[in-house]
């Protein structure tokens, strides 16, 4: 058997997570969308790539669930995406819905798969959707920690001149404005950031990765980041699929971890063939463990938001 991806929402983030997921031979891809045609012409146009690309991947354009029968992995990126001027959480109700609606019908089809959330706002559509997949949370895994810390890594590497293969960088917390990087847990080489930049340059890249969504939305006037949040999600996907065991920040339901229980938040995870297989818990200075629970609180308002809209 061919091991099968679906991805869900063929505009800019699932189309890039289709072309980068073929392109890196780890599976066929399955695109659907609401939209007839656009999954179609964009899953053609990929075919006739495909010899170009040097890949043996097939890649099916769809708008009927019952085509993605089965697939290991299902990245969810349908849903509309932020205008300049619009926060994430605008979007909540919307995109509530329309990742319901789509998880629904996708894991009617494959009910062994392991779900990657993309839509914003993220953590609250991570809850969405465990709740109506009713799969446990190692299966339920939203991408938001991969982006940012890889934002982080993109700005320490610049601005020190060195290689962002020498650059780690730790993020926790919600995606976006909360979230909570951990400059001591970030290295260049195994060397801790702080013994390498002053803390107030540290603190304008921790600025500048908190607002990276945002920058690139003023700058794009329409739409917003695809490039660099499709090669997260195939960092997760390949270390799903290839069981890498790669420890990753990820948005999954804490049930007591960093004293949070019942709420998703970015946390290091192992990720590997069962999906989030472990949760790493590192210990918090007070100032940490205060940013983290002020994150958390954010994405309570969220989940109460939808409660009260009955979503
Ligand atoms: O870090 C992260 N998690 C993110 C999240 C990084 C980048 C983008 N992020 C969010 O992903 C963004 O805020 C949006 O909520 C999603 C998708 O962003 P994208 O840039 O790909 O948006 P597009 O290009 O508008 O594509 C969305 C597609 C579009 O083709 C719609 O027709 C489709 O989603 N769509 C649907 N498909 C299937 N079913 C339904 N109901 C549906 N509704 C819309």
């Amino acid at each position: 058997m061919r091991t099968k991806i679906t991805v869900i929402g063929a505009g800019n983030v699932g189309a890039t997570c289709a072309q980068r997921i073929l392109e890196a031979g780890l599976a066929d891809v399955y695109l659907v969308d609401v939209v007839e045609g656009l999954p179609q012409g964009k899953a053609l146009d990929l075919v006739e790539a495909a010899p170009l690309q040097h890949h043996d991947q097939m890649i099916y354009g769809t708008n009927d669930y019952s085509d993605t029968t089965e697939s290991d992995v299902i990245v969810v990126t349908a849903g509309l995406a932020r205008q300049p001027g619009m926060s994430r959480d605008d979007l909540l109700l919307k995109n509530a819905a329309i990742v319901g609606g789509v998880v629904r019908q996708a894991v009617h089809y494959s009910p062994n798969a392991i779900l990657i959330i993309v839509t914003n706002p993220l953590d609250a559509m991570v809850h969405v959707a465990l709740q109506v997949s009713g799969f446990p949370r190692e299966r339920v895994i939203g991408m938001a920690g991969v982006l940012d810390s890889a934002r982080f890594r993109a700005f320490i590497a610049d601005d020190l001149g060195v290689s962002t293969a020498d650059v780690t960088a730790f993020v926790l917390g919600g995606h976006g404005d909360t979230m909570v990087p951990l400059p001591r847990y970030s290295t260049v080489a195994g060397i801790p950031l702080p013994e390498l930049m002053k803390a107030e340059r540290i603190e304008e890249l921790v600025t500048r990765t908190r607002n990276g969504g945002a920058e690139i939305v003023a700058l794009l006037k329409a739409g917003s980041a695809f490039y660099a949040p499709a090669s997260s999600v195939l960092h997760m996907v390949d270390s799903i699929l290839d069981d890498r065991k790669r420890v990753l920040p990820c948005a999954v339901l804490l049930l007591g971890e960093y004293g949070i229980d019942g709420l998703v938040m970015g946390v290091p995870i192992v990720l590997g063939a069962g999906g989030a297989e472990r949760i790493i818990e590192v210990s918090l200075t007070a100032d940490e463990k205060a940013a983290l629970h002020s994150s958390a609180a954010s994405v309570q308002v969220l989940v109460d938001t939808m409660a009260a809209a009955g979503k």
